[in-house]
């Protein structure tokens, strides 16, 4: 079981504890240890497989006990107890985006409603408004709430693409583990680094005498919860969590063409079959055939599109839309790599809201291979994430100094600063003498676009922002984006100097690929920064990567491939501009 999953337990528990009104403090023990599990930077079933339950900080005895039992039963008894106990539907409630526990445990008690049928009912008849601290406008935007989630229960469920991918490198290390296997990767939409992942298209590389072997540890893998199909050369499973998981198994003669086949995306497949067809010959999964039915390549994808006369291109870009072309015409562009990135530019600590110390994550970032970090936590007004005040910036700011100097490491003393609903900015009299400011809007998001777009502009014309940060504020599944005028935003970063994130924490990917491709097209530089809350989250950035990638960004597009003196001396560029204006 992942962290992710024992994190989720523990939220839950605590949530059936306080909806059936167990003493707060005692919930909150449970909160806090979810929080620490998901931070971890091991497995915790492993560690309580070896018996190194305690010791981690926020897991306390009792937290223990249910953590190995759930991984022992795949549950915890008392929660199943508090949930028999209560209205069957509460907790569907207490997870709609927009409601929260309050809001659940309020509506129950004042009005004996427990499900999202009977909320959406009760807030169409305006019997809500009358509750504490709701009213008229609060019912409205409940109703807007469970549309949208109406809205995304109703299509297939996705998957953000990180979750994917950590559950897909867990199946291809077990299938390479297997004696045959000559390669294993997974294909599809995952491969070609889609924000949200349908289901896994996992392609394996074997002899025929090894096809036994693989498909038992696919179907008997441990994250295995029902076998759909099991064959010969096509397995299908769904995972625990519910996502399916398709195994093909075909011979190394074919990869390439099988590999090329199941990447996809269905779209480019098209265009280029029409390409191959006119030039009389047929491309399947097995391989690129001649007229005469005549095999003529199929080992590597680089063989394939040789074959009719292209040349192969990442799979990030694999959607139709230019690729094939600049493949044609050998133009394709040298797109941005992971490896390319020198410095994170927004991070935070246990200052604020994050897990890590100054020490710690410049130590997860040097060993990330990165050359300089930003260290970024709230400002003051975010109070729910304990945002720093004046003083205590200031304090701080004299701490990553000493620690920049002590560990010869290359620190920008920074923040991200909360822009208001007018789009000043949060301790804006403090921002001149920082080395790095992010300005992110964090509430409010709801604004009519027009609002939007003045209350952004104005934070990007303050010349007190280095980057605008999650520009959209979306959260993959749950929060759509807010709305502004994108065109109107970038023109003023372009005119004010101002930078835009791809903020690659697994939920955001935020600007998404088409924001990023058009800010690419504006001028407007792009940072890829992992928005870390802890160590182990340093290592986001590979998702923004992707995106950026599928932006078709080359490192000279993304600001934070450059060095910390050329980005010093981007900011300073930046200043004398303005002083020119
Ligand atoms: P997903 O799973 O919805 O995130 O998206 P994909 O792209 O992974 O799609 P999936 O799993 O249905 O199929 C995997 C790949 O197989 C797809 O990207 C291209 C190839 N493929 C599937 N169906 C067709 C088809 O009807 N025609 C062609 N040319 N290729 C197909
Ligand atoms: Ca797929
Ligand atoms: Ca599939
Ligand atoms: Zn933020």
């Amino acid at each position: 079981m992942e962290n992710a999953a024992i994190a989720r337990a523990l939220d839950d528990l605590a949530d059936l504890q306080e909806l059936s009104g167990i003493a707060v403090f005692k919930v909150r023990a449970f909160r806090s240890a979810a929080r620490a599990i998901e931070g971890l930077s091991e497995s915790m079933a492993e560690r309580v497989k070896t018996g190194k339950i305690t010791g981690i900080r926020g897991v306390g005895e009792g937290v223990a006990r249910r953590v190995t039992e759930l991984l022992d039963t795949g549950k915890i008894a008392e929660a199943e107890d508090l949930r028999a106990k209560l209205p069957p539907g509460i907790l569907d409630l207490v997870n709609l985006p927009g409601i929260g526990l309050k809001t659940a445990q309020l509506v129950w008690n004042e009005r004996k409603i427990s499900s999202i049928d009977e909320l959406e009912a009760a807030a169409r008849k305006g019997e809500l408004r009358d509750l504490p601290r709701f009213g008229a406008k609060r019912e409205e935007k409940l109703i807007l709430a469970i549309e949208a989630y109406r809205k995304r229960a109703a299509g297939p469920k996705r998957r953000p693409m990180a979750e994917a991918l950590v559950i897909a490198e867990e199946i291809v290390a077990r299938m390479l583990a297997v004696p045959g296997v000559v390669a294993c990767e997974p294909a599809g939409s995952l491969r070609r680094r889609a924000e949200t992942v349908g289901d896994l298209d996992i392609l394996v590389a074997a002899d025929e005498g090894a096809i036994a072997a693989i498909t038992a540890a696919f179907v008997d893998g441990p994250d295995v919860s029902e076998v759909l199909a099991r064959g010969d050369t096509k397995s299908s499973v769904v995972l625990q969590g519910g996502m399916q998981a398709d195994l093909r198994i075909v011979p190394p003669s074919s990869w390439g063409a099988a590999l090329q086949y199941f990447t996809g995306s269905k779209d480019h497949n098209v265009a280029m079959r029409t390409i191959a067809v006119k030039k009389k010959l047929k491309v399947s999964e097995w391989g690129v055939f001649d007229e005469a039915g005549e095999k003529i390549a199929g080992e590597t994808e680089a063989d394939v599109y040789a074959a009719i006369g292209m040349r192969v291109m990442p799979p990030e870009i694999r959607e139709n839309r230019g690729e094939i072309e600049a493949s044609q015409k050998d133009s394709l562009p040298a797109l941005v790599e992971h490896r390319d990135l020198r410095g994170d530019l927004h991070m935070h600590t246990n200052e604020t809201d994050g897990r890590g110390s100054i020490e710690t994550m410049v130590a997860a970032a040097r060993e990330a291979g990165l050359d300089y970090i930003a260290i970024t936590d709230h400002s003051e007004t975010l109070a729910f994430v304990r945002g720093m005040s004046r003083e205590r910036m200031r304090a701080q700011h004299g701490k990553i100094r000493a620690a920049s100097d002590a560990l010869g490491f290359p620190i920008f003393a920074g923040v991200e600063a909360d822009i208001m609903s007018d789009g000043s900015l949060d301790m804006d009299d403090e921002l001149a003498g920082l080395d790095w400011v992010v300005g992110s809007v964090h509430q409010r998001l709801d604004m009519p676009r027009d609002d939007m777009t003045k209350r952004v502009v104005r934070a990007i014309e303050s010349g007190k922002i280095d980057c605008l940060g999650h520009p959209t504020g979306r959260q993959l599944g749950t929060r759509d984006p807010s709305p502004f005028d994108i065109e109107k935003v970038l023109e003023a970063m372009k005119r004010a100097g101002v930078a835009i994130e791809l903020n690659s924490s697994p939920t955001r990917l935020d600007v998404d690929e088409h924001l990023a491709r058009m800010a690419r097209e504006a001028g407007v530089p792009v940072v890829v920064n992992s928005d870390a809350h802890s160590t182990r989250e340093i290592a986001f950035t590979r998702f923004g990567i992707g995106i950026a990638r599928r932006a078709w960004l080359k490192k000279n597009d993304v600001l934070n491939t450059r060095s910390a003196a050329q980005i010093t001396a981007w900011r300073e560029e930046r200043g004398r501009r303005a002083v020119a204006r």
